[in-house]
């Protein structure tokens, strides 16, 4: 029975996950339900992972788990848990041709052009920040998603496709709430999890980036090892009254940017000459979404992310991303200094 004026407010514009990915499939008649089956597996990994994080510390599973993954970098347990969880969901789904995770060096081909349905590749880093899990900070889950390519010589080729090629992108952040923001190439949208309803409810469509805001986000505990241009950046930002606000994970930063404005840096270091971020699985996907609702993501002057042409799927690259404005002014700077 359709909700009338008189049912509740929540009632009446209910609109779920789940009903956005039927209504954009519906406006493809071509579509075949493939990739609503994915976005689906995706948003049960979401429900999945959010849980585990709300229960880390009472279950315990918090802290290292004394390995370490394909970037040196020690693998909490949650990251272990939350890409299990991301591999056996999608992995079920019979659209899924490849999986690559930050979490393993090499990708996990599951199916061929054999196997008919095959058509798609997902990336993601199944528990972006999660050093920030032992302090009850922000983590987040991002994902792209790359048409399987049958012609590719060798299966994980079809993984090395630029960002521009990308058919969804989107990341879940879980924080004081769960959200889930994602694009399929015509526009963002953000959906909240409502635990008493177990669904993720709409909360933005079309999401619009503000075009300026005078806020940064970089770890300035790098600063003496940035470019001139980025410290001449700096320089100019607290000069002009400029906020700083760094969660330590990109999600929660490119999610506070995507709603308030600013830009989010990840420059190259003397530590880290090509940049910390992976290309693949955090900068493309974020390149999409914010590009999506209007933003800027270059890795610096005249190199748009989205345009990289990746030779493996674990390289990193410099990161400028928000508003188009403040992005510019990044460029600005860059470029006066000759970076
Ligand atoms: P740093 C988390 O480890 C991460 O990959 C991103 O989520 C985050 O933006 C960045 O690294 C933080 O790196 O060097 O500032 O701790």
């Amino acid at each position: 029975m359709p909700a009338d004026s008189k049912s509740p407010s929540l009632v009446r514009d209910l609109v779920t996950l789940q009903g956005q990915i039927l209504a954009q499939q519906a406006r493809h008649p071509e579509a075949t339900g493939t990739l609503s089956w994915l976005l689906s597996a995706l948003s049960i990994s979401a429900k999945i992972i959010a849980s585990h994080v709300r229960r880390a510390r009472l279950e315990d599973v918090l802290g290292a788990v004394g390995s370490s993954n394909v970037q040196g970098e020690q693998q909490q347990k949650l990251d272990v848990i939350a890409n299990e969880v991301l591999l056996r969901t999608l992995g079920r789904r019979e659209g899924v041709a490849i999986i690559a995770s930050e979490e393993n060096e090499e990708p996990m081909i599951l199916r061929t052009e054999k196997d008919g349905k095959a058509r798609y590749c997902v990336l993601f880093d199944p528990l972006d920040g999660s050093s920030n899990l032992d302090v009850c900070g922000a983590v987040g889950t991002i994902f792209s998603i790359l048409r399987y390519d049958r012609r590719a010589a060798h299966a994980e080729d079809s993984l090395l496709q630029p960002g521009s090629s990308q058919v969804a992108a989107g990341y879940i952040l879980y924080g004081p709430s769960t959200v889930f923001t994602f694009t399929i190439g015509n526009g963002v949208d953000m959906f909240v999890l409502d635990p008493a309803i177990g669904a993720f409810v709409h909360v933005e469509r079309e999401l619009r980036i503000p075009a300026s805001g005078k806020s940064y986000s970089v770890n300035e505990g790098n600063r003496l090892g940035f470019p001139a241009g980025y410290q001449a950046y700096l320089d100019f930002a607290q000069n002009n009254g400029y906020s700083s606000r760094y969660a330590g994970a990109m999600v929660a930063d490119v999610h506070r940017t995507l709603l308030k404005g600013g830009v989010f840096l990840y420059p190259p270091t003397t530590k880290a000459p090509a940049g910390k971020l992976r290309l693949m699985y955090e900068a493309n996907p974020m390149a999409m979404l914010v590009e999506q609702a209007g933003g800027k993501a270059l890795a610096g002057p005249g190199q748009r992310i989205l345009d990289e042409r990746p030779t493996n799927i674990h390289q990193r690259t410099p990161v400028i991303i928000g508003s188009p404005d403040e992005v510019d002014l990044v460029i600005q700077h860059l470029q006066a200094s000759g970076a």
